[in-house]
């Protein structure tokens, strides 16, 4: 976790906007030249935070959101967590994740005014995750489907972030008595699935290989045994 002293927080917000109204004067200005331009413009159908551990936690992971037809499909990894355990999962308000203790991030994300709640109830906050399952190793893996959030319309999840907290989420009020958080990390643009595909495709390429070497070499071998 980076922790920045307030005045260089301050700094901070005053500059990034600057920045990024340079950026955009010099984007006009070079547009033709950047090869990069038609992949930045492509609409976004897949978003990610990477889960960095806060203070004292060895928690970690990565999150994958893909709008899906009947909602956003989560998916992704944490590790690091108390084997065979429950473990609160929440999109929260903000993306600054500059406290030690993952505080800066606010509360819930909580568009409409609800009540917290579990995936069961249907008012609750749009951030409203449930838990995380740990096995004996204490890794997550997360395939969820959520239906009240999108990626940038309606309850867009776009730079807000994700949280995992030391404890269950219980559903109780306010915020479901998880604990402290273990890692945050900020929602942002991922590489597009159809790149993620094309390594997946690589990687399957790469084990045929392999898969073909070894039957070569073991044909090989029982060639000389006879
Ligand atoms: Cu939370
Ligand atoms: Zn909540």
């Amino acid at each position: 976790m980076n922790t920045y002293p307030t005045k260089l927080r301050v700094a901070l917000l005053i500059a990034t906007p600057l920045i990024f109204l340079s950026e955009r004067a010099m984007a006009q200005d070079d547009s033709e030249a950047n090869p990069s331009q038609t992949e930045a413009q492509a609409p976004i159908d897949s978003l990610m935070a990477v889960l960095q551990p806060t203070k004292d936690s060895p928690v970690r992971g990565a999150v994958y959101f893909h709008q899906a037809e009947a909602g956003v499909k989560v998916t992704g990894m944490v590790e690091g967590l108390i084997p065979n355990s429950e473990h609160g999962f929440h999109i929260h308000q903000y993306a600054d994740t500059s406290a030690p203790d993952g505080s800066t991030v606010g509360g819930h994300f909580n568009p409409q005014g609800h009540d917290h709640g579990l995936p069961g109830q249907v008012m609750r906050h749009a951030g409203d995750l449930g838990n995380l399952k740990a096995d004996s190793e204490g890794v997550a893996r997360i395939d969820k489907l959520v239906a009240n959030i999108t990626l940038t319309d309606y309850n867009a999840i776009i730079g807000r972030s994700v949280v995992v907290h030391h404890r269950a989420d219980t559903g109780a009020q306010p915020s479901g008595e998880a604990g402290s958080r273990a890692a945050v990390g900020v929602i942002g643009v991922s590489p597009p699935s159809s790149k993620l595909d094309q390594a997946g495709d690589k990687l399957e390429k790469a084990a045929e290989k392999i898969g073909e070497k070894i039957s070569d070499a073991v044909q090989e071998l029982k060639d000389k045994l006879e």
